[in-house]
């Protein structure tokens, strides 16, 4: 990790703090004439980016792009704090661990999660409506991505959105694989965080979310607030933090943009039997939609229940269940559509799109005179 020059805002402080006194506390205190003990804590040292050789360039560079006036960008810039967690949170987890989808999809398609999903889903419903009218993409999906992402608003993170986007694009851990390229984005997004801001009038430091950047119900990075955000409620702004409607329009139009066909399912059940050759074969594409359906067969692997009016392409999509060996079950596979892969566009994870699949139409199966399949099954639901 590339070690901080600037020096602290405040470097280690000592702070005398006496015990409790909560008025209980205090009254027993005064009865037993008993004598507060002091205790000393050193705080950690708070590191800022105000001298920071790259900040301090990117801002510069920032500054003369847009036009902005001389020092502003590094103002706030030299506001941001480097956060020691969000550099843990993505240094990559120890190779080895076997992915789990039943165990990863029951985290979301869970009681609390549905209850929370059907309210959302009656609270706004002809916005949902709308946004299927406008955009053609199902109100199911939108529901359970906004699901997956936040629980409907409850967890949209409470990261200083300037604070992670500076430690991701000037301290990201160089133990990640591709730390070049990630810093690199990460700069782009922090761009981004400083020209919303600029043209919104809300201070940088006001914006908060995900360790990762993303914001608000829907957890857009910056650049997609600015590029993919809706005013959907039309009152003049783009909130996708407070405004619901905003968030489902913007949720809407992403998936639109990234090519979701209206009425295409998202993928089909498969039924293999193919040879070791054959399985690499299939699974080389990854989630890309690569096989027409005429020559999965020959391949070992038979869709069913395919609409023999299906047209474009397909991909096998593997999901673990644990290591077979320690006690896992063996892997579940599905044939994914070009839809299932816009849905991987979302969030670039073939089990965050099950389980965003899985959560949208569970509630929507909740809802009066549905009725579709539901839970984290995969081969006895389709
Ligand atoms: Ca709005």
């Amino acid at each position: 990790m590339t070690l901080f020059r600037s020096l602290a805002t405040l470097v280690a402080l000592s702070l005398t703090l006496t015990s409790v006194s909560s008025s209980d506390a205090a009254q027993k205190q005064r009865h037993t004439k008993k004598k507060t003990r002091a205790k000393t804590v050193v705080a950690a040292p708070v590191l800022t980016y105000a001298e920071h050789p790259d900040a301090l360039r990117f801002a510069a560079e920032l500054e003369l792009a847009a036009g902005w006036e001389p020092g502003w960008a590094q103002q706030w810039l030299s506001q941001a704090q480097q956060l020691p967690a969000v550099v843990r949170l993505v240094t990559p987890a120890p190779a080895g661990t076997a992915k789990n989808w039943s165990a990863y999809c029951e985290r979301f398609v869970e009681p609390k999660r549905i209850a929370a999903g059907t309210r959302f889903w009656q609270d706004n419903a002809d916005t949902l409506q709308r946004a299927e009218a406008i955009y053609g993409v199902p109100a199911w999906l939108i529901v359970g991505i906004i699901g997956v992402e936040t629980l409907y608003g409850q967890h949209t993170g409470q990261f200083r959105t300037l604070d992670a986007l500076a430690t991701l694009s000037f301290d990201f851990p160089t133990a990640h694989p591709r730390a070049a390229q990630r810093a690199a984005y990460f700069r782009t997004e922090l761009e981004a965080l400083l020209r919303l801001a600029h043209n919104s009038g809300i201070a940088p430091t006001e914006w908060r979310g995900s360790y990762a950047g993303a914001m608000g119900l829907p957890q857009f990075m910056p650049s997609n607030w600015s590029k993919l955000g809706v005013d959907f409620d039309e009152d003049g702004r783009i909130d996708l933090l407070r405004s619901p409607a905003d968030a489902i329009g913007s949720v809407a139009n992403y998936m639109r943009a990234f090519g979701w066909q209206t009425g295409l399912p998202t993928h089909y059940a498969v039924e293999l039997n193919a040879t070791d050759e054959q399985m690499s074969t299939l699974l080389a594409p990854d989630i890309l939609p690569s096989f027409q359906p005429d020559d999965l067969p020959k391949l070992g692997a038979s869709p069913v229940n395919m609409a023999a009016s299906h047209a474009g392409l397909l991909a096998l999509v593997r999901l673990e269940n644990g290591d077979p060996d320690a006690g896992g079950k063996p892997p579940s596979h599905v044939l994914g559509t070009q839809n299932f892969y816009v849905i991987t566009r979302y969030n670039w994870s073939s089990y965050y799109a099950m389980a965003v699949i899985t959560l949208g139409q569970t509630v929507q199966s909740q809802l009066p005179g549905k009725s579709l399949p539901s839970g984290c099954g995969i081969e006895n639901k389709l």
